[in-house]
């Protein structure tokens, strides 16, 4: 294999590097111009002394990363969701901390995320794709969450994730806490005619029927699987484990079938294997899948800014290699929950959040199942 210039590459390359090495070559740059094109149209020129005539006079791009008004991955805001449509990817927050049960705050969740999106660019090197030049994403901003009233919100929700599934676009929630989850299945499960599976990560099984008296966030699986077209057997939780998984929930799990992989499990059966089992179990008769990414599914150390930290769970690594199997099939949408900024720090939890949403874009795109037209 050559790069574009002809020249072979030598023989020092992993395998893996030099695929992306490669890949790289072959990737286009059209999108990157028309963003060039328009940020000088649209911001200006640069100042004379500038010796780099693609940089405008404001910033209207993905650089300088710092600048900037904070979108997920600087995506355009569109504020006319009724053309939400007309977009591949659609970004919307969730803000709401309401169902949580110890620490608050992934009510900033959705900021937090955007806020350290920024550092990212739309190239990934190792998947070899870049997002610019395959996809378009709008960030609608947020949900209008009440926060005192946690059934107004789910039905706030619901209707906002069902607006934006139905238009054809691939949904990215940003929680809020994971009580979430209850309203976005619906919002999904009510423009599907088959079922809809669940690949859920998470420490907690959630799946009691309350807590405190309501629908907290210790409690979206049961709701969702009470939804006729949502069946408990198509729910795979995991990374469960540890002194948070309470007996209630548990019991729930045994009794309606839903399937449990701890940690130990996944890592002694090997992560490819334990994808494989995640996605037999969850597209089981399944038309369409959703993926609940629990931020506290990683070791505590990884993830500070999180409602109830455990520690024992996955490494980074292994959990963006599951991600990236799981990701390689079709999915419904995404959400990534309990993302709490006021007990974050340096930003490494949203960060996390980030990355987990952008090797799911970028490996539906890699696999063809993104833009939809292309595959699905
Ligand atoms: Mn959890």
């Amino acid at each position: 294999m050559t790069e574009s210039s002809g020249r072979p590459l030598h023989d020092n390359y992993g395998p893996e590097a030099r695929a992306a090495v490669e890949r790289e070559s072959e990737l286009p740059t059209t999108g990157w111009e028309r963003e060039v094109a328009r940020g000088l149209e649209l911001g200006l020129p640069a100042a004379d002394s500038v010796v780099d005539r693609r940089i405008p006079t404001f910033s209207r791009g993905e650089l300088p990363h710092f600048a900037g008004i904070n979108t997920f991955l600087k995506a355009p805001f569109v504020e006319d969701v009724r053309t939400c449509g007309e977009y591949d990817v659609v970004v919307l927050g969730a803000p709401f901390d309401g169902g949580t049960t110890y620490r608050p705050g992934t009510r900033f969740g959705p900021q937090g995320i955007r806020k350290i999106s920024a550092l990212y660019g739309p190239y990934n090197f190792e998947l070899g794709v870049d997002l610019r030049e395959s996809i378009t994403i709008a960030d609608l901003g947020d949900v209008f969450t009440i926060p005192g009233n946690i059934e107004k919100t789910f039905d706030q929700i619901s209707k906002a994730v069902g607006h934006v599934y139905s238009s054809g676009a691939f949904p990215v929630v940003l929680g809020g806490d994971h009580s979430i989850g209850y309203p976005t299945v619906r919002g999904v499960s009510e423009h599907l005619s088959g079922n809809l599976g669940i690949i859920h990560f998470d420490r907690h099984v959630d799946t009691q029927e309350t807590d405190l008296d309501e629908r907290m966030h210790t409690t979206p699986w049961f709701h969702a699987t009470d939804i006729p077209n949502v069946p408990a057997r198509n729910l795979v939780q995991i990374g469960i484990g540890g002194w948070q998984a309470p007996r209630p929930g548990v019991k729930i799990g045994r009794e309606r079938g839903t399937t449990i992989m701890t940690v130990t499990d996944c890592v002694e059966m090997g992560i490819e294997a334990a994808a494989q089992r995640a996605l037999d179990v969850a597209w089981d008769g399944a038309e369409a899948v959703w993926l609940s990414f629990d931020v506290d599914c990683l070791d505590a150390a990884f993830v500070p800014g999180t409602g109830w930290p455990e520690p024992g769970g996955f490494l980074p690594r292994e959990v963006l290699k599951f991600i990236q199997l799981v990701a390689a099939q079709p999915l419904a949408g995404i959400e990534v929950v309990e993302c709490s900024p006021p007990y974050d720090h340096a930003e490494i939890t949203s960060l996390i959040a980030t990355r987990v949403i952008c090797d799911t874009l970028g490996c539906l795109v890699r696999a063809g199942h993104l833009p939809r037209s292309a595959g699905d």
